[in-house]
This record gives C-alpha cells, sequence and structure tokens, in this order.
C-alpha cells in the first residue's frame, strides 16, 4: 500500500513514523472512507432542500427524479455550479483582502505594507487606463484600488469586470460577452450561483452550467486582480534559488511553517522574522528563526523571496509529524482540520490567524491589516516558546530536499527573453514554437488529492511532455510536487527534455548568465497565480493575432481536488484552453452535463475537459492535442 500513497520520499519516510505514534493521517482516512458513496461520485445525490436528501438511481429502476421532481441533470448541475462558486468565493476573498489592504496603504493606513513594486503600480495602472503620469503613487495606488473595487460593487449588468479584460483577447471577450458569460461583479454572480441552485429555481442543465461559467470568469477575475495587487505590495517575482521538501526543516532553528493562501501575514512574519532571531538564539536554536512554506502561501513566498517550500497540500501533516515544526501558522484555504490534534501529538502551536478561518484545538491570534507587525512578533513569539518544549528525541527530518530555480512569472520570462530580443522579447519564443523547436506550453496546476498516488501524475505529465518539447509553466500544488521532484533545476532540463526544448531553455539560460539552462519546469506561483500563465499565453495570443484556443497551449490538473480547482479548471476551459484533469469529477450521473463539459464547450468556447487518471495515457491526449493545434495553425 505505502508506494501506493506518494512518490514523495519525505512522506514515505514519515509514514512510518506517523503509524508508531498512532497518528491517523489524510490517507489512513482516506482508507477508512473507502467505499465512497456511489451517488456522490457521479453528482446524483442533492441535498438543497429538507425534502431530502434525494438520490437518482444510476442504473435505472429507482428513483429518476428527487421528490421536487428535479432531474439527475438539473442535481448534477446544481451541485457542480455551487462547488465553483465556492472556488470563485475563496479566491475573491482573497482578492478582497488584497485591494483593501491596497486601499489602505494608499491613504496612509497599515504601516506593516507599503509599495514595493512602483513598476508594477504603474503597468497595472495603465492596465486599467488610469493616468499615471506627473501623478504620486499613493494617488495612482488609491485609484487602482478602487478601480478595482468597482469589480465587487457593479450593479450595471452589461458592463463587465474591469479585470477579466486585461487578460483575455478582445476577441475572445466578445465571444463570452455574446454568450452573456462575462461577470459584471464578482459578488453579484456568487450571490446569483447560490440562488439559482435554491430549490425550485434553475432547472435547464444547460443554463445552469452557463451561470456556473460566469462564476468560473468571475474566479478568474478575482485571481488576476489578487496576483497583480499582490505584486505591487510584495514584490513581483524575479527567479531566485531555494529549495523544497521536508529537509527544509532545521533542527538547531526555530521552525515556523507557513500554511494556507493569503499572503498579507506570512509576508510581514517573513520580514519581521529577522528582528526575533536573536531572541530564537537565545532559546537555544542556534540557526535562529526559519521561515517555511506549505501550500500556496509557502507559493507565494517561494516565488517572490525564495523561502523554501516545505510541501504541498496532502502532506501537510506530514511536516508535523517530523516533530521539529514549532508553530504552524495557518490563513486560510487547504488547511486539513487535523492538524490541530496531530499539533498536540507534539510540542507544535498550530496558530488560527483568519476570524473566519479558526480550527478547533488551535490557537487562535487574530489578524488584521492594522495591527499585523504586532501579530506576526506574537506569532513569532509562541514559535520560541514552543521550541522550548521540543522534545528532540522525537525529532525526525527526513534529509530530503532538492534544489528549486522558482519565481517566474511573467515579467520575468519577458526579461529573461529581452537577453535575446531586446526590442521584441516575445518573438524568439514565437519563433521557437513556430518552427517547432516548443511543440507547445503546458501549465500543470491545481492540488494533490488522495485518489491519486501523490506527485506521482505531475511528474510523469512532465517528464513526458518534456520529452516532447513542451515548455512547461507550473503554479499552486502542482507546482510543489515538481520542485519536490527536483524538476524545477538546470540539471532536470539537462536529463528530461527534448534536444530541442533544451537548447531554446540553454540559450536563455546563457544569455541570462546562469552559465546553463532554465529549469525544466517554470513555478509561476501560487494557484491564484494562474492568471500569469493566461497572462503570458494571452500576451503571446495577441501577437500572433489568434485566440487562446488556436495556441498549442494545455492546462493539466492532474490531482485536482478543491472546488477552487473546479473554478480553475471551468475558465481554463472558457478561455479556450483544452484542460485536463485526472480526478473523475462528480458529474458523470448526467450525461447532458458530461456531454457539455467535454464536448459542448468546445464550440461554445474552444476549450474543452479531457478526463483521464491516468498520468501517461493524460500526456498523450494532450500531445495529440498539441499536435493537432500546431497542424490548424499550419506550423
Ligand atoms: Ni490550489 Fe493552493 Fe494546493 Fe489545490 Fe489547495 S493549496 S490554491 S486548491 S490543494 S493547488
Ligand atoms: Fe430532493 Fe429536490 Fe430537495 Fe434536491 S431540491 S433534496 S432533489 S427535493
Amino acid at each position: 500500500m505505502k508506494n501506493k500513497i506518494s512518490i514523495d520520499p519525505a512522506v514515505k519516510e514519515l509514514l512510518p513514523i506517523a503509524k508508531k505514534n498512532k497518528i491517523s493521517t489524510v490517507w489512513d482516512r482516506y482508507e477508512v472512507m473507502q467505499p465512497q458513496c456511489g451517488f456522490g461520485s457521479l453528482g446524483l445525490c442533492c441535498r438543497i432542500c429538507w425534502k431530502g436528501p434525494c438520490r437518482i438511481d444510476p442504473f435505472g429502476g429507482g428513483p429518476d427524479r428527487g421528490i421536487c421532481g428535479a432531474d439527475a441533470h438539473t442535481i448534477v448541475a446544481r451541485n457542480l455550479i455551487r462547488m465553483m462558486a465556492a472556488g470563485a468565493a475563496a479566491h475573491s476573498e482573497h482578492g478582497r483582502h488584497v485591494v483593501l489592504a491596497l486601499w489602505g496603504v494608499s491613504r496612509g493606513r497599515f504601516s506593516a505594507y507599503g509599495i514595493r513594486d512602483e513598476k508594477k503600480l504603474l503597468s497595472v495602472a495603465q492596465k486599467l487606463d488610469i493616468e499615471t503620469e506627473n501623478r504620486d503613487t499613493l494617488k495612482i495606488a488609491e485609484e487602482v484600488a478602487l478601480k478595482t473595487l468597482e469589480d465587487f460593487q457593479n450593479q450595471d449588468h452589461q458592463t463587465a469586470c474591469h479585470w477579466i479584460k486585461t487578460v483575455v483577447t478582445d476577441n475572445h471577450f466578445n465571444k463570452l460577452k455574446d454568450l452573456h458569460v462575462l461577470p459584471h461583479n464578482i459578488d453579484a454572480v456568487v450571490c446569483q450561483i447560490m440562488g439559482r441552485t435554491h430549490v425550485g429555481c434553475d432547472a435547464e442543465p444547460a443554463n445552469v452550467v452557463l451561470g456556473g461559467v460566469k462564476g468560473a470568469l468571475a474566479d478568474l477575475n478575482g485571481m488576476v486582480l489578487a496576483t497583480e495587487l499582490s505584486d505591487i505590495l510584495f514584490g513581483t517575482p524575479s527567479p531566485v534559488v531555494t529549495s523544497a521538501n521536508l529537509g527544509v526543516i532545521k533542527e538547531n532553528a526555530v521552525n515556523i511553517a507557513i500554511n494556507g493562501h493569503n499572503p498579507l501575514l506570512s509576508e510581514v512574519i517573513c520580514s519581521i522574522a529577522g528582528e526575533m532571531n536573536g531572541d530564537a538564539i537565545d532559546a537555544g536554536a542556534p540557526a535562529g528563526i526559519n521561515i517555511i512554506g506549505i501550500c500556496c502561501t509557502g507559493n507565494e513566498v517561494m516565488v517572490r523571496h525564495g523561502v523554501p517550500l516545505a510541501t504541498n497540500y496532502l502532506s501537510q501533516e506530514m511536516a508535523l509529524i517530523t516533530g521539529a515544526v514549532d508553530a504552524m501558522v495557518v490563513d486560510v484555504q487547504c488547511i486539513m482540520p487535523s492538524i490541530s490534534e496531530i499539533g498536540a501529538c507534539f510540542h507544535t502551536e498550530v496558530i488560527t490567524t483568519m476570524d473566519e478561518n479558526k480550527i478547533t484545538g488551535a490557537t487562535h491570534v487574530s489578524f488584521s491589516e492594522e495591527s499585523a507587525g504586532d501579530t506576526a512578533r506574537r506569532i513569532l513569539g509562541l514559535a520560541i516558546e514552543a521550541f522550548r518544549r521540543r522534545d528532540a528525541k522525537r525529532v525526525n527530518i527526513p534529509d530530503i530536499k532538492q534544489t528549486a530555480m522558482v519565481g517566474f512569472g511573467v515579467e520575468s520570462i519577458v526579461a529573461a527573453l529581452a537577453k535575446l530580443d531586446e526590442k521584441d522579447p516575445l518573438k524568439p519564443l514565437i519563433d521557437n514554437i513556430v518552427n517547432g523547436n516548443i511543440q507547445g506550453i503546458a501549465l500543470l496546476a491545481g492540488c494533490n488529492n488522495t485518489r491519486s498516488v501523490q506527485d506521482r501524475s505531475f511528474e510523469t505529465i512532465a517528464k513526458n511532455l518534456a520529452e516532447n518539447n513542451v515548455l512547461l509553466l507550473a503554479s499552486g500544488c502542482g507546482a510543489g510536487a515538481c520542485a519536490k521532484e527536483g524538476l524545477m533545476t538546470m540539471e532536470a532540463t539537462e536529463k528530461y527534455a527534448g534536444e530541442s526544448l533544451k537548447a531554446v531553455l540553454t540559450s536563455i539560460g546563457n544569455a541570462c548568465g546562469l552559465g546553463g539552462p532554465l529549469p525544466l519546469v517554470l513555478h509561476m506561483g501560487s494557484c491564484v497565480d494562474n492568471s500569469r500563465a493566461v497572462n503570458l499565453a494571452t500576451a503571446l495570443a495577441n501577437k500572433l493575432g489568434v485566440d487562446l484556443s488556436d495556441l498549442p497551449l494545455i492546462a493539466s490538473a492532474p490531482e485536482a481536488m478543491s472546488e477552487k480547482a473546479v473554478a480553475i479548471a471551468t475558465w481554463s476551459v472558457a478561455i479556450g484552453i483544452p484542460t485536463h484533469v485526472g480526478t473523475i469529477p462528480q458529474v458523470t450521473g448526467s450525461s447532458i452535463v458530461t456531454d457539455l463539459l467535454t464536448e459542448g464547450t468546445r464550440d461554445l468556447f474552444g476549450g474543452y475537459f479531457i478526463v483521464e487518471p491516468d498520468p501517461a495515457s493524460a500526456a498523450g491526449k494532450l500531445m495529440d492535442i498539441i499536435r493537432d493545434k500546431r497542424k490548424k495553425l499550419g506550423i
């Protein structure tokens, strides 16, 4: 069973220790959960009202309608789009925090924050058609914040959100407009999904799904603004060499794991950790404070500041089982509620920080932008106190970590390409796509899932596509997987890239003075930073005068799990990208919804879902799509 759990060697090393300590992990709970409910897996269980729960018999003979009369297609469609709404809400709450922080900063509030990247502020302002000439920085920031807030407030259905226009081609924007799926207001669209799926409302499955697509595009809008404004506040990523996997935990340091998604607190923790190094040393930790990241909070600080990544979603519990994490500080999303119990088996202080995200058994330190510095100091203090209680005999840190060169946002990719062609940086990339040295571009994104062997699908697909000369971008837990597997190194490029891809990555790397190729997989950041990949792809499409659906471009979330992943995969399809998921979506109980997602969307948007749990077969299918797109482009 063990080797079916994860390909991560650190996980394999720690599982017996979990067992010895009688700690149940996500994999144990998965096993206990078997067999999982067939109705739920097919999307055929409805709990939308208290006449239910109702379930449809997928084999016929049993009920073919719920008590209210809803059929399988309505039930499946409603369940699906409620997931999209939750995903959009999660990302957009994140975005709202960031824009409110920027607004506060622009009015001289929130002393822990400032404008770290003025250049990015100006470029964002230009994208939003905001005047920048001879204007005060904070005034520009205020206008950027206020214009962004309109995306949460606009009540005019005819006017789309501002941000979405900046990431799709004009042609596609008009297509989405004609299909009435452009969001006008993120909050309103999420609210509308909840309303239209209430008992006795929208029952026409295609109409329900299109309502969900609008929500998914609201999700995209929320992600773009979160990424772009975070860069203004915290800096735009640039290439940095760091490391990944549990070996980044240090025995002789106070280890603080930051886990979750929202960078507002973790940024402040990182910037003031140095202040309290002395206290950590006094407490007996000669290496001082060691900040390590988990999940997307980890990815955010990794690509911006080179903070090492401890692990990705599925193995967050394993970080605690090392017995050497003194505090795990969590904010929002993808945090396993089990961590407080596991922390309690050791000396670890598990600290929740957002008032809307508490966990029983954890210590809650309430975060607010006004007092971010004090909150961070208090948290660092709690970690140092916990360190004093650490039991050295129970420390098991796997000596496993990989080097990772990360921090490839659009700006840094363009900057690297500019070394080849200063005037027209995208040209070398386009030329190499056209001449076939680069066959296509793939974005590896999304979660881990207990339904797959952890990280294996990412590794298999990445190596397979790279061998076929596909340029690889990654974000979220997919990026975490690639980093842990050592795929973000020059050596990986040497070893796994096809000859022509290797030559291109080497010429760019050498032009940048790296003395070797760019890494095999380019880490763009957190899940929210999927927007970076869209920005890059849209820049290419615009330059070529085509749509995203014409490009040899694919996305893959082979271990997708969360509602956010459902929203992301859906907008990816809606903006024209063939999108692979390796987890069977909970929609197969409806042929109408299934056909719509895998076929119908192709006519409407140019993008569609490819469902394939086997990673090697998935890679083959994705290569076929890339070749087909090239053929259609005549290249
Ligand atoms: Ni994305 Fe990141 Fe990971 Fe999935 Fe969760 S951490 S936002 S949802 S599990 S990639
Ligand atoms: Fe059953 Fe209809 Fe209520 Fe759903 S909404 S639980 S199908 S009665």
